[in-house]
């Protein structure tokens, strides 16, 4: 891998938006990422690994909990900071990023919003520390897109709830301590239990031979009659809405994040065309390779300003899940476009390790896919706009 030399562009000096702390804030995190991501990322996306040792790194910048209060070891602040440690991590890699999105957003925030002040108070400090890890059990191997049909459930046994299904796919699963877990009673209603590592019956195989998020841990979750106490339901809300709310949360926040893989795209692109020399001039004095790099810098601003406006909404609380959506697939699929283009102008030295291009394009695969598909976030805008529902 070579040195971080990396410097975000910032077209229409949007950092006049920020305020001083978020600017503190996303600093830090740059500076970390430097230090102690980019340097070693690569060496464990090739032996797909999750490095355990940045998780103290991950606490460290407030990416567990970002907007959790104070009180239960959140870093208490706003949106905006949220997005831009998203940001700043996913320029490093998209899978730790995915860590840090699923302990904050999936994890820490159902207990924080949905659950009661004893699990506040037992699961998110240690969550916020990293001495726990999560992981967010939703989607399963016949319900992807459509996770209201679900299967997973759970029956009342008195003194305690017995668990029975599989999720698969689930990022963080092969070393979670902690599962937030969607499953219907018998009623058919979806609720969320909280499900610890070591309880009876409780296993997470690792999901082996991906060619994206390698250094992500993917694996399942798999419940064979698991008693799970009662005190680790969640109370305050069920029904879909309730996992679906989580999503927002983590959907906004790759939104700023595929905004880091992108410019880290480009402004590798943009310094190996005055570099990289061909018929004796730099190849970005070539007018196709000034076409690709002016519609990057274009796409990525605009994405910028998207995400920003965003997070003002969200600040505000106004912010509603179809503009998420929105955000989300646009930002997404800018990146993946960027990364692909961007491995073009490196020639052969696009597909090698040696640049951080190619493990941003393949992780980007995923991301385009988990937390709603392409698809499935275009139709929640053509809902939005038209009042008539594709998926009934
Ligand atoms: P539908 O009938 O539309 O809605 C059911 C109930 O949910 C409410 N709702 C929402 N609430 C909060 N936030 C949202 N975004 C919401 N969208 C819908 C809705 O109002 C309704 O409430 P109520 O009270 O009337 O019951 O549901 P549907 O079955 O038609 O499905 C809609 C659809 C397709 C949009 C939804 O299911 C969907 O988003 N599917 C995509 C599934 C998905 O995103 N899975 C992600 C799994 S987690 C993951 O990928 C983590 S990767 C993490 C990482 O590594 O970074
Ligand atoms: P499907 O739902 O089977 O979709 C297949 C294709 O059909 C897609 O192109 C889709 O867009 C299309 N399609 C589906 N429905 C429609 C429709 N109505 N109209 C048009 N087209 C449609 N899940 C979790 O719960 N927790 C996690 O931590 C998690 N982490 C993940 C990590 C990775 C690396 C990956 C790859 C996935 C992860 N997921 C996680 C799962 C992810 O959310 C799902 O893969 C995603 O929601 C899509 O579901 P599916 O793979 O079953 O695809």
């Amino acid at each position: 891998m070579k040195p971080d030399l990396f410097e975000a562009p910032d077209y229409y000096n949007l950092d006049e938006l920020l305020t001083d702390e978020h600017k503190l804030v996303r600093d830090a995190a740059r500076e970390w990422v430097k230090r102690d991501v980019t340097p070693i990322i690569e060496d464990y996306a090739q032996k797909a690994e999750f490095p355990t040792q940045i998780i103290d790194g991950l606490a460290g910048i407030g990416a567990f909990g970002p907007y959790i209060p104070l009180e239960y070891g959140g870093a208490g602040l706003d949106q905006i900071s949220y997005g831009l440690i998203m940001q700043e991590i996913e320029r490093g890699d998209s899978g730790v990023r995915s860590t840090a999105s699923v302990q904050s957003s999936l994890v820490m925030y159902p207990i924080f919003k949905y659950g009661n002040e004893a699990q506040r108070k037992k699961y998110l400090p240690k969550l916020a520390s990293g001495e726990w890890m999560g992981c967010f059990g939703l989607t399963e191997p016949d319900y992807g897109s459509n996770p209201g049909g679900m299967v997973t459930n759970f029956k009342d046994m008195g003194d305690h709830y017995l668990l029975n299904g599989a999720k698969m796919w689930i990022s963080n699963a092969p070393f979670a301590q902690v599962a937030v877990v969607w499953a219907k009673n018998e009623e058919g209603r979806i609720h969320g239990l909280i499900v610890e590592r070591g309880m009876e019956g409780f296993s997470t195989p690792e999901t082996h031979n991906k060619w994206s998020l390698r250094a992500s841990a993917t694996g399942e979750l798999i419940f064979d009659n698991v008693k799970v106490p009662k005190e680790n339901l969640l109370p305050n809300k069920s029904g879909l809405g309730a996992p679906l709310g989580c999503l927002d949360s983590a959907r906004y926040g790759i939104a700023w994040g595929a905004i880091g893989a992108a410019m880290d795209c480009y402004d590798t692109a943009l310094r190996y065309s005055k570099e990289r020399i061909q018929f004796d001039k730099p190849i970005g004095q070539f007018q196709l390779q000034q076409k690709k790099l002016a519609e990057m810098i274009t796409e990525i601003t605009k994405a910028q300003l998207l995400a920003w406006r965003l997070g003002v909404l969200r600040n505000n609380g106004t912010a509603t899940s179809a503009q998420i959506s929105m955000a989300k697939r646009n930002n997404v699929d800018m990146a993946l476009k960027i990364a692909r283009e961007a491995r073009q102008m490196l020639g052969g030295m696009g597909i090698s390790g040696e640049f951080s291009i190619m493990r941003h394009m393949m992780n980007l695969e995923s991301v385009i896919t988990y937390e709603g598909t392409h698809d499935i976030h275009l139709l929640i805008t053509g809902l939005d706009v038209t009042g008539l529902n594709a998926f009934k």
